[in-house]
């Protein structure tokens, strides 16, 4: 079965040896560099998938055509210090990395993504967000379950995300975990931008996420994964000694319509697919 069939039927695909080790180093290192130039005094934004809905400040919802810095939820002490340097404080960068830095936007579009997007029929496709996951031994916090297409809405439904895998990731650290052939199903929300400020999820099918079947996506550093907009996936929070980092994006058909209520606004006419 060639990638695209397999891709359709399990609604993921694991690509290993898909980046080099250098590859997957040069790109931890300059997100290391991005974070120690970061000065977050008076405005520090913490990342928590469990409870979006209080995470969206303006700060949040104006990182789209930026690069941000999200903080874990664990970050920081009772009296607002940080408990750790400030790149181990962070849960993630985004979402504008693949535009606006040369060595994420050579990452983005390597030419092995420019094969695989080919193959996987991504001719219209264009790249709306990056993040750098980074995931930290012992503070990397729960991505609930969720479906990407949540966040990065379409009409007609066309997200796809690849996720590269900068280290090795398994139970331990706290790797993908997802169901094969879980993408046969509808979308249960969107997370969008309300009338008069701040975001709400917008409920379109009540039935809680089926558990069953979900299966650990263990992989080593280099390996990339695609994910359908309508997959189910999550990761547990890291309790182990090993950072797990990872750096994923999102990708639309650019020939959808991409409402002006999500979350995430660029100005569409710039983006870029994967040349
Ligand atoms: O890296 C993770 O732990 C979760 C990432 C994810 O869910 C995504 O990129 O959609």
């Amino acid at each position: 079965m060639d990638k695209k069939d397999l891709f359709k039927q399990q609604g993921y695909l694991i690509l290993e040896n898909f980046n080099s080790p250098e590859q997957c180093d040069a790109l931890m290192k300059r997100g290391m560099e991005l974070a120690e130039k970061y000065d977050y005094k008076g405005h520090a934004s913490v990342f928590q998938t469990t409870e979006q809905t209080k995470t969206s400040d303006d700060y949040f919802l104006e990182s789209g055509d930026k690069i941000s810095f999200f903080f874990e939820k664990d970050a920081f002490d009772n009296s607002g210090q940080l408990k750790n340097s400030l790149f181990k404080s962070l849960n993630k960068i985004g979402h504008a990395l693949h535009d606006l830095d040369p060595v994420f936007n050579e990452f983005s579009r390597s030419p092995q993504l420019k094969k695989l997007a080919k193959e996987l029929g991504l001719d219209e496709y264009v790249i709306i967000q990056s993040m750098l996951i980074l995931k930290h031994a012992k503070i990397g916090g729960i991505v609930d379950v969720h479906q990407d297409s949540s966040f990065l809405y379409t009409e007609p439904e066309s997200c796809i995300g690849f996720w590269f895998a900068l280290e090795d990731a398994n139970t331990e650290n706290g790797c993908l975990w997802a169901k094969p052939g879980g993408h046969s199903t509808s979308l249960r929300s969107w997370f969008r931008r309300k009338h008069g400020g701040g975001t709400e999820m917008h409920m379109m099918n009540d039935v809680p996420y089926s558990m069953e079947g979900m299966i650990p996506l263990e992989v080593k550093k280099g390996t990339c994964i695609v994910l359908h907009g309508l997959l189910p996936h999550y990761s547990l929070p890291n309790t182990s000694g090993k950072s797990r980092q990872a750096y994923a994006i999102h990708t639309i058909d650019s020939k959808a319509d991409y409402p002006k209520q999500n979350w995430l606004q660029r100005n569409l006419s710039e983006l870029k697919g994967f040349n």
